[in-house]
C-alpha cells in the first residue's frame, strides 16, 4: 500500500490531477462563470508547460525553480481569491502597498477571508514534494546520460515557440475582443499584462496634451447656468461629516420597531437637503478616495489611494477656497495618523490642521480606534478653540467592518432570523453613529456652533457587499426587493442649513464628485478652477456618476439606468437595470454613450492627476 501511495506521488499524472483542482477551486473563487470553463484548460497548457519544460530540463536547480514558481503562482491564487471577494476584481501588483494596510486591520481581514481559498495554498507542499521525487526519479533513470544535443534543441525549440505564442496572445495584434477577453481573465494572461502596464507600460505610457483634455472636459462634464440657492449659507463655518460604511437603506428605516437612525431622520425633516440617488465613487483608496473625491470633484485612481500617488500635487479644491476666504481648516479621525497616508496628504488638500489618534484622547477605543462619541466630543472642544470661521473634517470610524460594538451599547432587538449576522452587526453600529451624530448636533447647539454653520453629512462607502457574508440574502429581506449594487453603492449625502427654511429631497443622480461644487453653492464659492469634474446637484437637471471599484470600470448610474461593465470588459456582455425598480433594460446606444462617458471621465481624472494640471 504504501509502496502503491509512494509510487502514485511519483507520477506527473498526480502532479496534473492536483494542478487542474487547484485552477478549478481558483476561477470558481473569483466568480467562475460559463467563461471560465474556456480559461481553465488555457491555465492547464501553461502550468503544464512550465512543468514539463522544467522536468525535462537537466538544470541543477530545476526543483528550487519549480517550488519558488509554484509558490508565487500559489501566493498570487489566493491573493486573487481574497481581494476578488471584496473588490470583485482580481489583484494588480499596483496593490501591493495594501499589504501594509491590510496588516493595521488584521479584523476586516480576517472578517473577508474564504476558507476555501486555504485549498490554494495547502497543496504547494505536497506537490512541491511530489516533483522533487518526480525529479529524482527521473534522474536516477537517466543515470548519468546527460541530455544530449538533440534533446536540448527541442526543448529549448518548444520552450521559444510556447513563448512567442503566449506573447502574441498578450500583445493580440489583430485586435481580437475575444483574445482581449480571455487575456483579462485567464491567470496568467491577466498577470502577465498587468505587471507589463505597471512597469514597462508605464515608461511608454502616451500622455493627452492639455488641450485634448479641455476638450475631453468639454463633451463629458455637465455645466449648470441656474444658481438656486446660490449663497444661501456664505460665511458660515462648514462641518463636514463622512460616515464611515453609511449606506442610505437605513435611513427613514425602522427594525422590529426601532427607528435605526433617529438622529439623522431628524436632521433630513428640518432645515436640511436631502440628496436621496447619492453614489460612493471611491476607487481603491475607500474611506480616503471618498474624501479626496468630495473635497476636489475628481475621481480617485482605480489602483491605489490617490492620497498616496498625488500626495505633492496641486490641489484647489474645497479646503484651499476656504482657506483662502480666511477659515481654519482641520481635520478629525480616531485612527492613525499615517494611516491612508492622511497625514502627507493633508497639507496639499488644504487642511491646515489633523488631529488623529496620536493628538486624541484616546482613553475610549472601539473596534478599530477611538469612538466616535469621543471623537465628536472633542471636535467641539477643537471648535470652541477657534477665534474666526473654520471648515471642520470629521471622518467617523466605529462603523467600521466589522462592525464590533460592546453589547451593552447595542440596542436594536435582532431578530431570530438575523442573529449572528454581519447584517444585525451592521446595524447595531450604524445605531451607535447616528447616536453619536445626535449627540454631536446637540452640543453644536448648546455652544453656540449650530446657528452659524452648515453640516455636509454623507456615507463613504458600503458597509454589506452584496458579495459577502451572506449579505444578500439578509438584505434582500430587509429592503423587500434584490439587494444589488444600486442599493449597495447608495449612500445618503444630507446638507443642514440652519434656520433656512429650506427642506427637500433632491433625487436628481450624484456621488461624491459632486460635493464640492454643491457645497460651493450654498456658500457662493466661484468654481474658477477648470478642473472640476462634478456638478452642483441643487441646479443640475440630470446626474452622472462613474465608478471604478467593486464595479469595474465602464459601469456607471445616472437618472433611471445603471450598467455594470462585466469581467470579460465587453460592453455587449454587461447589464442595465433601472436602480429604482431593477427592472432589465437594453443596452441601447444611449447607454453605450454613458458607458463611453464613464471610461473618458476615468481616464480625465487620471490624466489631470498624473500630469498634475491643477494650478
Ligand atoms: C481608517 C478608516 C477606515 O483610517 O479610514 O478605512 P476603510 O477601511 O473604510 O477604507
Ligand atoms: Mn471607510
Amino acid at each position: 500500500m504504501k509502496n502503491k501511495i509512494s509510487k502514485m506521488l511519483q507520477s506527473n499524472q498526480v502532479i496534473i490531477t492536483f494542478f487542474l483542482l487547484k485552477l478549478c477551486i481558483y476561477y470558481y473563487l473569483i466568480g467562475g462563470s460559463f467563461f471560465s470553463l474556456l480559461y481553465l484548460p488555457i491555465s492547464a497548457v501553461i502550468i503544464i508547460f512550465i512543468f514539463g519544460h522544467l522536468s525535462a530540463s537537466h538544470r541543477k536547480h530545476r526543483s528550487t525553480i519549480f517550488s519558488v514558481c509554484y509558490i508565487i503562482i500559489s501566493i498570487t491564487m489566493f491573493a486573487d481569491a481574497m481581494y476578488f471577494n471584496y473588490y470583485n476584481q482580481t489583484v494588480s501588483i499596483a496593490q501591493l502597498w495594501q499589504v501594509k494596510n491590510v496588516a493595521k486591520v488584521p479584523e476586516s481581514f480576517i472578517a473577508t477571508f474564504i476558507p476555501s481559498s486555504v485549498f490554494l495554498l495547502l497543496d504547494v507542499p505536497i506537490l512541491i514534494s511530489c516533483f522533487r521525487r518526480y525529479i529524482r526519479i527521473a534522474e536516477r533513470r537517466k543515470s548519468g546520460n546527460d541530455e544530449n544535443k538533440i534533446g536540448r534543441r527541442q526543448r529549448y525549440i518548444k520552450a521559444i515557440c510556447g513563448i512567442s505564442l503566449f506573447i502574441i496572445i498578450v500583445y493580440n495584434p489583430i485586435n481580437s475582443k475575444f483574445i482581449a477577453k480571455i487575456c483579462s481573465n485567464e491567470f496568467f494572461l491577466n498577470h502577465t499584462i498587468d505587471i507589463y502596464d505597471e512597469t514597462v507600460g508605464r515608461i511608454f505610457d502616451t500622455s493627452l496634451d492639455k488641450e485634448e483634455v479641455l476638450e475631453m472636459m468639454n463633451e463629458n462634464v455637465q455645466n449648470e447656468t441656474k444658481n438656486d440657492l446660490q449663497g444661501i449659507a456664505e460665511g458660515r463655518n462648514v462641518i463636514m461629516i463622512q460616515v464611515e460604511a453609511l449606506q442610505n437603506f437605513v435611513i427613514n428605516r425602522s427594525y422590529n420597531g426601532v427607528e435605526l437612525t433617529p438622529n439623522i431622520n431628524k436632521l433630513i425633516q428640518s432645515d436640511s437637503i436631502y440628496f436621496d440617488h447619492f453614489y460612493t465613487n471611491v476607487g481603491k483608496g475607500n474611506t480616503s478616495d471618498a474624501e479626496f473625491s468630495a473635497l476636489n470633484s475628481l475621481y480617485p485612481s482605480a489602483e491605489r489611494e490617490s492620497y498616496t500617488l498625488y500626495q505633492d500635487n496641486n490641489f484647489s479644491g474645497l479646503p484651499w477656497k476656504l482657506t483662502d476666504r480666511g477659515y481654519d481648516t482641520f481635520a478629525v479621525h480616531g485612527y492613525e495618523k499615517e494611516f491612508w497616508n492622511r497625514n502627507e496628504a493633508y497639507p496639499n488638500q488644504g487642511i491646515q490642521e489633523f488631529y488623529a489618534m496620536e493628538d486624541l484622547d484616546d482613553s475610549e477605543i472601539i473596534g478599530l480606534g477611538i469612538s466616535d462619541m469621543s471623537v465628536f466630543s472633542q471636535t467641539v472642544d477643537i471648535m470652541k478653540a477657534k477665534t474666526g470661521q473654520f471648515f471642520s473634517f470629521v471622518v467617523t470610524l466605529t462603523n467600521h467592518h466589522p462592525y464590533i460594538l460592546d453589547e451593552d451599547k447595542c440596542e436594536i432587538p435582532v431578530m431570530y432570523n438575523d442573529l449572528e449576522s454581519k447584517f444585525a452587526s451592521y446595524l447595531q453600529t450604524v445605531h451607535y453613529t447616528d447616536k453619536a451624530i445626535g449627540q454631536f448636533i446637540e452640543r453644536l447647539k448648546a455652544e453656540g456652533l449650530y446657528d452659524n454653520s452648515i453640516i455636509v453629512l454623507y456615507g463613504d462607502h458600503h458597509g454589506l457587499n452584496k458579495d459577502m457574508d451572506d449579505n444578500d440574502i439578509y438584505m434582500s429581506r430587509f429592503i423587500g426587493k434584490e439587494y444589488d449594487y444600486d442599493e449597495m453603492m447608495k449612500v445618503p449625502m444630507i446638507i443642514n442649513i440652519p434656520g433656512s427654511g429650506c427642506t427637500r429631497t433632491i433625487s436628481v443622480t450624484g456621488g461624491q464628485i459632486d460635493i464640492y461644487p454643491t457645497v460651493a453653492n450654498l456658500l457662493n464659492i466661484e468654481l474658477d478652477d477648470k478642473y472640476v469634474l462634478g456638478q452642483d446637484l441643487i441646479n443640475a437637471e440630470s446626474g452622472f456618476v462613474a465608478f471604478t471599484s467593486y464595479m469595474l470600470p465602464g459601469s456607471f448610474v445616472t437618472d433611471g439606468m445603471m450598467y455594470e461593465m462585466p469581467r470579460e470588459e465587453l460592453f455587449e456582455m454587461g447589464r442595465a437595470w433601472d436602480p429604482d425598480t431593477g427592472k432589465e433594460l437594453t443596452l441601447d446606444d444611449r447607454c453605450r454613450e454613458y458607458y463611453e462617458k464613464a471610461i473618458s471621465l476615468k481616464v480625465l481624472s487620471e490624466e489631470i492627476l498624473e500630469q498634475d494640471l491643477i494650478n
